[in-house]
């Protein structure tokens, strides 16, 4: 495993492998060599069996507070030319296995758009979220018009991205947009504990049901029906759907293998 120094990458445990970003003095700023090893500990994750899923927080005060502002303020035009942001965004987007975000404090900008990008939010009590672009005179940059608004719905997603106002865990939890809220110091227990159970499951069967999901977005209903029935079939001739149904049978928790 390589080393990092803006995020630090825990030994797989259960298939649950925990992801911290870790610039405290910054807020978590995900300035452009977070955001690449980011990118790079997800492609090993990728490539690692003993990985099923990804926990992917911050501090119990800050997820992120967005991109990093400073290192945003000395680019000129041609360094915008070349950055390597979207490049690393990519390789995070394309990751395969679940990634659960367990948010307490600032969720923000780029931030949100991370959190966004995962597939489940945990969010302790104390999180908000809050897309404050347009105070810098910018849109979000990575994803965040998008998702946001099929996430949340137009009148919200409008709301934080026009206004830059925050919202709390509690307001994101009515608005579908986390999957739960705890005590800040649970947070991150509840995430990898619903981490772990989803690790228990069969992968073959976890990643094409998130790939299934993520469709949702891009297709129209018939089209993702149809891709549905596929993937459905195709689950028919793995030896997990066979040792799933075995273990129910014999009343005995069944043993997957991700064949
Ligand atoms: N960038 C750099 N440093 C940051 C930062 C940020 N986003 N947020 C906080 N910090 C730094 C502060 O400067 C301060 O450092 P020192 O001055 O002490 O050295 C330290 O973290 C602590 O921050 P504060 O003193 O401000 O702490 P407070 O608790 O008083 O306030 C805050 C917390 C989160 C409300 C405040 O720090 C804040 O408003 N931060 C900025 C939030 C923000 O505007 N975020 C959106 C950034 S724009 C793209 C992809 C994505 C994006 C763009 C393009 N492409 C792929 C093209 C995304 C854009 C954004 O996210």
């Amino acid at each position: 495993m390589r080393s990092y120094s803006d995020i630090s990458v825990d030994t797989p445990s259960q298939g649950v492998q925990l992801i911290r970003l870790n610039r405290p003095e910054a807020h978590n700023a995900l300035r452009t060599a977070l955001l690449g090893e980011l990118a790079d500990a997800l492609t090993e994750a990728e490539q690692d069996d003993q990985v099923r899923v990804i926990v992917l927080t911050g501090s119990e005060k800050v997820f992120a507070a967005g991109a990093d502002i400073k290192e945003m303020a000395e680019l000129n035009p041609v360094d915008i030319w070349k950055d390597k942001r979207p490049q690393h965004w990519n390789g995070i987007k394309a990751f395969q296995k679940p990634i659960i975000t367990a948010v307490n404090g600032y969720c923000l900008g780029g931030g949100m758009e991370l959190a966004l990008c995962a597939d489940i939010i945990i969010a302790g009590e104390n999180a908000q979220f809050g897309q404050p672009e347009i105070n810098l005179g910018i849109i979000p940059g990575a994803g965040g018009t998008q998702r946001l608004i099929r996430s949340v719905g137009k009148s919200l997603a409008m709301k934080l991205i026009l206004s830059g106002e925050f919202i709390n865990a509690r307001e994101a939890l009515a608005a579908c947009l986390v999957a739960e809220v705890t005590q800040p110091e649970l947070t991150l227990k509840r995430a990898t504990e619903l981490a772990t159970t989803i690790a228990s499951k069969s992968p073959v069967a976890v990643r094409i049901a998130k790939e299934a999901i993520l469709a949702a977005y891009e297709t129209p209903l018939s089209q993702g029906l149809e891709l549905e029935r596929k993937a459905f079939l195709f689950l028919a001739s793995t030896e997990d759907r066979q040792e799933g149904i075995q273990a129910f049978m014999e009343k005995r928790v069944p043993q997957f293998k991700g064949q």
